[in-house]
């Protein structure tokens, strides 16, 4: 075993040592307070001394700053290293891990810990606040959101503990994973600065089922009359992408992107067969399920009780989540990309009559034409209509982003009106719904892809939950130019919409404004992007919305400036 040398003067500092040597590469301070000096000591001698240590980011507010290391685990499947302050920073940064955890992306969270000492140390208690943000079990509020917690108790655990975060976030499926930072123990001297050059913990290498399952659902598959796959993040790992093209093609079947969080399948491929199967669900003899958490909503549609339903996933029983009741006929359990490809070879000596796969092909394309000239047709009617339709909000953006530009979306893009292709393009929220996210995240998505263009699109009630002045300052502050699209209804409409399906025949349904729900009249959106040194605009008209978005992408990809263009658009 080879080893390394750190050069370092705190435990605090071998953090940022060892986090560089694992290949951690962002550092994100999310709203420092008098548990960071540790660390703020150790980056200026670093910085002094010419020594690497993972990029700094000033986290100005902890939910654009965990949905940042959100975007770019996404973005990578690279963990970033958030750090959070005492209890209250925790309070903030809670809603964002459990995203993570829902959307199985590595992330590294720590909280620092109030002082021990009210005496006698250099880290004693100075200020009021190091009574109160001492709690019994800080660590109590995210552990069951992360797949590891831990207090850091002495500093020569240090290499240890830090081995085994990076490796319990990185592991299938991945997911966040939180460190407690007491202030004594990271302002300690370092206790071994000799370490391994590679890690001395290895992530579990990738599974693929035992053959005698593939076999039998390669058998199932081929005989299916008619079968069809549902997905919401096989695209995760991005090459899980093309192995499921490869497998589908190979007999035709249909795909499904139900409530997606990723693209995992290109959306002009003529097996995409769009976002909902409907009524198809039910008619189907097989449903393979790859990565979904909710594959169908059971009160509106089920598979038929003789259909054989396949979940192939990293987690087939989503252990973590309380109540779940979807049906597996057989679960495939494993890395999906590994999967598909085994799936694939065992076809090439199982094919079924290439004639009845031919004729499948055929109609699944014949459907995909016919429902792009639906959805074409649906935008064009929407064209015209006051106030804009989201619909038609989509279409432009679809219109005028190039084929390896990133759009984040928080639930608002219409999917059927994108043209996503590329895997790793696409990113929705995690099925959580904690709101805010898409703000942070396509700073995160930006700082991996500097020389991409990133589309953040969410409604005005989620760009508030984003802390967007916060989110505009980071995204000025670390040169990370975005687009961002306000789908501004002034209006919860989802708490509407809820409404409706609650009491369709009560006294709300008398009424077009509800109580506790409409937002009107909402700020000038626009020009808190423009307080921040970016270009603003408020659309009104939906015949002036291609050259708003145009002028805004324009001054993002030209003159590396955020911008905004606030879109006021119509609710349900
Ligand atoms: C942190 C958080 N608080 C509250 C909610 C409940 N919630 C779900 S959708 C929604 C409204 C979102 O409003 P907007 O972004 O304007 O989109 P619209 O529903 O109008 O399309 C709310 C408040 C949530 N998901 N997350």
């Amino acid at each position: 075993m080879q080893t390394v040398q750190l050069d370092s003067q705190s435990v605090a500092e071998s953090i940022l040592a060892m986090l560089e040597l694992r290949g951690v590469e962002v550092f994100i301070a999310a709203g420092t307070g008098t548990d960071f000096p540790p660390f703020v000591e150790a980056y200026a001698r670093r910085e002094r001394l010419g020594l690497a240590a993972p990029r700094p980011i000033v986290g100005i507010h902890e939910i654009p700053a965990v949905a940042m290391a959100h975007g770019y685990a996404a973005a990578t499947g690279r963990p970033a290293f958030v750090m959070l302050h005492t209890i209250v920073g925790s309070a903030n940064g809670v809603m964002g891990v459990i995203n993570a955890k829902r959307a199985r992306i590595p992330m590294l969270v720590a909280s620092g810990r109030s002082a021990i000492t009210e005496r006698g140390d250099r880290n004693s208690r100075t200020h009021v606040v190091h009574w109160a943000q001492e709690a019994y079990d800080q660590q109590a509020m995210f552990r069951e959101f992360v797949d590891w917690a831990y207090e850091l108790r002495r500093s020569d655990q240090l290499t240890d503990v830090l081995e085994r975060a990076v490796v319990m976030a990185k592991k299938s499926p991945a997911g966040p994973i939180h460190l407690l930072l007491p202030i004594e123990v990271i302002s300690e001297p370092p206790a071994d600065l000799r370490v391994s050059s590679e890690p001395a913990v290895q992530i579990p290498t990738p599974t693929v089922p035992i053959r005698s399952e593939l076999e039998r659902v390669v058998q199932i598959l081929s005989g299916a009359s008619n079968p069809i796959v549902i997905t919401s993040a096989a695209g995760r790992r991005e090459g899980a992408v093309a192995a499921l093209v490869e497998l589908t093609e190979k007999l035709a079947l249909p795909v499904y992107e139900f409530s997606r969080s990723y693209l995992s399948f290109p959306q002009d491929h003529p097996l995409h067969q769009g976002f909902d199967p409907g009524e198809v669900l039910a008619a189907a003899d097989v449903v393979m399920v790859i990565e979904s958490d909710v594959p169908w909503i059971p009160i509106r549609q089920e598979p038929s009780v003789d259909a054989t339903v396949i979940v192939l996933d990293e987690d087939p029983l989503y252990r973590d989540y309380p109540h779940r009741g979807f049906r597996s006929d057989i679960a495939l359990s494993g890395d999906v990309e590994a999967t598909l490809l085994a799936l694939s070879e065992l076809l090439d000596r199982e094919m079924p009559g290439l004639q009845r796969v031919a004729e499948r092909y055929a109609l699944h394309n014949r459907a995909h034409e016919a429902a792009d000239l639906r959805a074409k047709q649906v935008a064009e009617d929407a064209s015209h209509e006051l106030p804009i339709e989201p619909v038609w909000i989509s279409r432009c953006l679809a219109e005028c982003l190039q084929p390896t530009d990133i759009a984040i979306s928080e639930f608002v893009l219409a999917p059927d009106q994108m043209n996503f292709t590329e895997p790793g393009t696409f990113f929705d929220h995690a099925h959580s719904g904690g709101l805010g996210w898409s703000l942070g995240a396509a700073l995160g998505v930006k700082l991996a892809h500097p020389e991409r263009t990133v589309v953040c699109c969410c409604g005005d009630g989620t760009y508030t939950f984003g802390a967007p002045v916060a989110t505009h300052h980071m995204s000025a502050l670390h040169g990370l130019p975005v687009l961002f699209v306000i789908f501004n209804n002034a209006a919860w409409d989802r708490t509407r919409m809820a409404v409706r399906g609650y009491a369709p025949e009560g006294y709300s349904a008398e009424r077009t404004e509800l109580p506790l729900c409409e937002l009107d009249p909402t700020p000038d959106y626009e020009r808190i992007c423009e307080a921040a040194g970016g270009h603003g605009e408020r659309v009104e008209d939906p015949s002036s919305l291609p050259a708003a978005l145009e002028r805004a992408l324009r001054v993002v990809r030209e003159e590396g400036r955020q911008a905004l263009v606030n879109v006021i658009s119509s609710k349900s």
